[in-house]
């Protein structure tokens, strides 16, 4: 689970960011996702207490293996672009880290709007502070999986939300990813014999 050592960050609004957390964490190339809460201006949101500030969910890449161009591709496949929340709590918003992630950003959603024909509501943005978002909405889809969450938060502790394992298996729990991929990651781990066949069942009918 040793990172590369060359890795960029990319932050995203898509609504709520349990399903966005799972679709990033299948990703190869994507080193950790975590979500918390960002756009805003007032001070130290929680979920319950969330102020001007949105659902994100924060993407760490290895460019060498993903580009930053593929990841706004998934965003746009994934939210709802076209129209405008009705929280903002729940905004489509690209929360760039540098210029040439804003131009990227920019570049697409006029692509888009092109191609589409309409306009796109999400917005662009310059991020400034990011906040984590509470434990239990860390890798939601894996820790509300039957005996799996439990074992794995247990067995990886203050490690949970940083591995790449538990990224790519909060991913695959959710349904992403190929059998393929899915078999050969269960292949490299140690685990649980109940937590293995509870997976290997999932991963079955996913
Ligand atoms: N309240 C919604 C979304 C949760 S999300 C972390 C639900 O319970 O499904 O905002």
């Amino acid at each position: 689970d040793s990172p590369p050592t060359d890795t960029a960050t990319a932050t995203f609004g898509l609504g709520c960011f349990w399903g966005p957390d799972a679709r990033f964490g299948a990703m190869d190339g994507v080193v950790r996702t975590r979500v918390g809460y960002a756009g805003g201006m007032t001070s130290a949101p929680t979920y319950h207490s969330l102020g001007d500030h949105t659902e994100v969910v924060q993407v760490v890449y290895d460019p060498t293996v993903v580009s930053y161009d593929e990841l706004l591709e998934v965003c746009w496949a994934i939210h709802d672009w076209g129209s405008p929340a009705h929280k903002r709590q729940y905004r489509g918003v690209v929360l760039t880290h540098t210029e040439r992630q804003h131009e990227a950003a920019t570049r697409q959603r006029t692509a888009l709007e092109e191609r589409a024909g309409r306009s796109v509501e999400t917005m662009i943005e310059r991020l400034d502070q990011f906040f984590l978002a509470e434990d239990y909405h860390q890798k939601y889809e894996l820790r509300s999986t039957p005996v799996v969450g439990d074992e794995l938060a247990a067995q990886y502790g203050e490690t949970f939300v940083d591995s790449t394992v538990i990224a790519r298996l909060n991913g695959f729990v959710a349904g992403h990813g190929t059998p393929e991929r899915r078999a050969a990651l269960l292949e490299t781990l140690d685990l649980d014999p109940q937590v293995l066949a509870e997976l290997r069942r999932r991963f079955r009918s996913g």
